[in-house]
């Protein structure tokens, strides 16, 4: 039988990006958990969190890494479950996480003490106050088995994680949502050009030669999961320039949603950019007093352009 003609970024993806060993294993749970929960009525969310790595050498001692914390991936994540979502959460390796982001500043041993006599450990509530709330919260989401952790650390991976985990997704129709918040590189080094051994300083300066990353929105949205709810997110430092490039994504990619953003102002700041609309998102210095999230609104804005989109897609 002649093999499925792949097409240009997907022979790309094959060729030039190491595939994990375990996507096979990745695969079969990724659908197994969107089935589950497409049958338990549930929408499910792909969030793509925190940054990608990128390798200098196959034996890598040296790589290109990027600023993002995965804050964004980890709060949403938690506002997305309270919506009732299942999510599957496609995260950098050691970035934050939904729940235990709470506590990343906070330095294990300083949180726990001794008890009385016995030397029991407890938890020291005044370094840990909201131990209680938030675990509670962890432990139904857990027990429920709504969140499923994927990790990445390379480019690689993450590409080939993401178009395995659109696949998956693809069964739900327009029931899933994509929210690609991760920050990914746009430049790398082929496998087939890297070197295997450590770059050596005593060949002098290095002078880098790095190829564009395939635009992997465009065989999502067109060939991998094409019914499904599609949120990109866009970022700048130059704020004169980030709300063309939002659109000019939408027209080129033809999703749903673009969520902009500059550098600095990301956490009050955001515009929800569609085909039709426009919507800032903001923090006051009063929200920001209550230790409200720009995510939750983020979320809620999302959420209902979700429920219009199913709706839509149904008629
Ligand atoms: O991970 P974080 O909370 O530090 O930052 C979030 C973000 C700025 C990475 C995200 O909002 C975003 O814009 N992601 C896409 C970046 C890009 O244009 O490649």
């Amino acid at each position: 039988m002649a093999k499925p003609r792949l097409s240009s970024i997907d022979g790309k993806l094959a060729e030039e990006f190491a595939i994990p060993s375990h996507i096979n294993e990745v695969g079969e749970k990724m659908s197994a958990f969107a089935i589950g929960h497409a049958a338990a009525g549930r929408r499910v969310v792909l969030i793509t969190s925190g940054g990608t790595k990128v390798p200098l050498e196959s034996r890598t001692v040296r790589f290109l890494d990027n600023f993002s914390s995965g804050r964004r991936g980890a709060s949403s994540a938690e506002y997305f479950l309270d919506a009732g979502y299942a999510i599957i959460f496609l995260h950098r390796h050691r970035s934050l996480y939904p729940y235990t982001r709470t506590f990343s500043t906070i330095n294990m041993l300083d949180a726990l003490q001794f008890t009385g006599s016995t030397g029991d450990v407890v938890v020291n509530q005044q370094v840990l106050p909201n131990i209680t709330k938030v675990l509670k919260r962890y432990q139904e989401v857990k027990d429920s088995e709504l969140l499923l952790p994927i990790e990445f650390n390379t480019l690689s991976e993450y590409l080939h994680l993401l178009k395995t985990a659109a696949q998956a997704l693809s069964t739900l129709g327009s029931k899933a949502m994509f929210y690609l918040a991760a920050a990914v590189s746009d430049f790398y080094i082929p496998s087939s050009e890297m070197p295997e051994h450590k770059i050596q300083s005593s060949d002098g300066p290095l002078q880098l030669s790095l190829n564009m990353v395939p635009k992997i929105l465009s065989p999502l949205v067109k060939d991998w999961a094409p019914q499904a709810f599609v949120v990109s997110f866009k970022l700048e430092t130059d704020a004169t320039i980030l709300l063309e490039k939002a659109r000019r994504a939408l027209e080129t990619y033809r999703h749903q949603v673009v969520v902009a953003n500059v550098l600095e102002s990301r956490r009050g700041y955001v515009v929800v950019v569609t085909p039709e609309t426009q919507a800032e998102v903001t923090l006051t210095e009063e929200d920001l007093r209550n230790d409200i999230e720009i995510e939750e609104r983020i979320v809620s804005t999302l959420t209902s352009a979700h429920n219009k989109f199913i709706t839509q897609s149904l008629v």
